[in-house]
């Protein structure tokens, strides 16, 4: 072939051509190689933390008694957490732990226990901040001593209730934080109907105008959880109703409300709660037949998946009240009351006694031991109970 100097051109195109697909076709074969090594660098690095902090599926990576002990939320007695929780909290089997009063002698005596329990908890395998929660509701039911002063009633009484929720739930917010308590389980949207009942005596109730609670329990929300503590909205679908003999924590409560008042008057102020981005909805032990005529609120997938998450479109986490409430004890074992409220859609379990004085780890122990069970022989559902730790890591990870 005779070279003319278009030809060489030709020719010195197509071979530089060759050299660039080849090039290609081998920076393509490379890069299966490349996903490879990033995939071993994240086995490495504890793959739940960086799920829980991005919010990425964590499940796959958790084993089964990890994906029970998300869901356990511990008590204890006395001053000093014992050193079984502790060593459950290394393990990675522990979603966070609720304090009472009489566990709390002084800011800095709690203070230094919370050091030690999150050091346990940073130090697991799942290296995120445990859930620590206590009831500092306002007025008489604070186990903190200091903000909120007023009670709910006392701010629904008030011709300034707007711009008093809103310091209740900043004061309540700093409170807390001040000492590392995260979750506040407050504030009650229950809507009390007669003076003097069950949520009422304490006055736990912003008012009985549905409206009231909706707008105050709102200003609560937002503004606690403007200070970096979760907020839980409580007990859905409502308590208001309960006479002031009706207590669940002792025996077992059906409130005969029509659908009609359940939703237009009780369940009202959950979606101020939710538009206000509440993190938490604490489900009531009480019976509501119009919804289901079967089981408690808590252990109910009518009331949590159909009435909470599908109708209300709450997307946060879900927590049962105390799991020794006399409510729930006809049920069966702790071990079976757990497993149904974790069947039912409730994502953490209340551990603790009904008297604070006998709280004990072994609460959580049992129902740790019967969520793993019924996850390995699948009377849970292995997917659900991913889901519910993708949402508890993900408030671990924002807390
Ligand atoms: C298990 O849970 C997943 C996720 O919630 C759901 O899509 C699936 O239908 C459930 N499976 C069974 C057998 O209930
Ligand atoms: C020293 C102290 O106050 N201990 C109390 C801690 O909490 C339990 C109840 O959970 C009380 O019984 C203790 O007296």
């Amino acid at each position: 072939m005779h070279l003319t100097p278009r030809r060489v051109i030709a020719w010195g195109a197509l071979v530089l051509l060759a050299f660039v697909a080849a090039w290609l076709a081998l920076g393509r074969r490379s890069s299966p190689l490349r996903l490879t090594s990033s995939a071993a660098t994240r086995r490495e690095v504890p793959a739940r933390s960086a799920a829980g902090s991005v919010g990425l599926p964590a499940g796959p990576s958790l084993s089964l008694q990890e994906l029970a002990g998300e869901r356990v939320i511990y008590s204890y007695a006395g001053l000093r957490p014992p050193g079984s929780l502790l060593s459950a909290i290394r393990a990675g089997e522990a979603g966070g732990v609720i304090f009472f009063g009489p566990n709390i002698s002084s800011a800095s005596q709690i203070r230094a226990v919370i050091g030690q329990l999150q050091r346990a908890a940073l130090a697991g395998p799942l290296h995120a901040k445990l859930l620590l929660m206590t009831d500092q509701e306002g007025g008489e039911v604070r186990r903190l001593p200091g903000a909120p002063t007023l009670s709910e009633k006392q701010i629904g009484a008030s011709t300034h209730g707007t711009t008093l929720a809103r310091s209740a739930g900043t004061g309540a917010g700093r409170n807390l934080a001040s000492v590392g308590i995260n979750v506040n389980l407050a504030p009650v949207l229950d809507v009390y109907r007669q003076a003097g009942n069950f949520i009422d005596q304490f006055e736990r109730s912003y008012s009985s105008n549905p409206a009231s609670v909706a707008v105050l329990g709102g200003r609560f929300i937002s503004s606690q959880q403007r200070t970096g503590v979760a907020a839980t909205a409580k007990h859905f679908p409502g308590l208001g109703a309960a006479t002031d003999g009706q207590n669940t924590d002792l025996e077992p409560v059906a409130l005969r409300l029509s659908l009609k008042t359940l939703r237009s008057v009780d369940e009202a102020p959950y979606r101020a709660a939710v538009a206000a981005g509440v993190k938490l909805v604490m489900t009531s032990w009480a019976v509501y037949p119009a919804l289901d005529p079967h089981r408690p609120a808590g252990l109910s997938p009518i009331v949590i998946q159909r009435e909470l998450r599908r109708r209300l479109g709450f997307r946060g986490v879900t927590i049962t009240d105390g799991i020794e409430a006399g409510a729930v004890t006809p049920v069966g074992s702790l071990g079976r009351r757990s497993v149904l409220a974790a069947a039912a859609g409730a994502d953490l379990i209340l551990c603790a006694a009904t008297n604070p004085a006998e709280n004990s780890p072994s609460i959580g122990f049992s129902v740790l031991h019967a969520i793993t069970s019924a996850l390995s022989n699948h009377q849970l559902n292995k997917s659900a109970a991913e889901q519910a730790a993708d949402r508890i890591l993900a408030l671990r990870a924002q807390t």
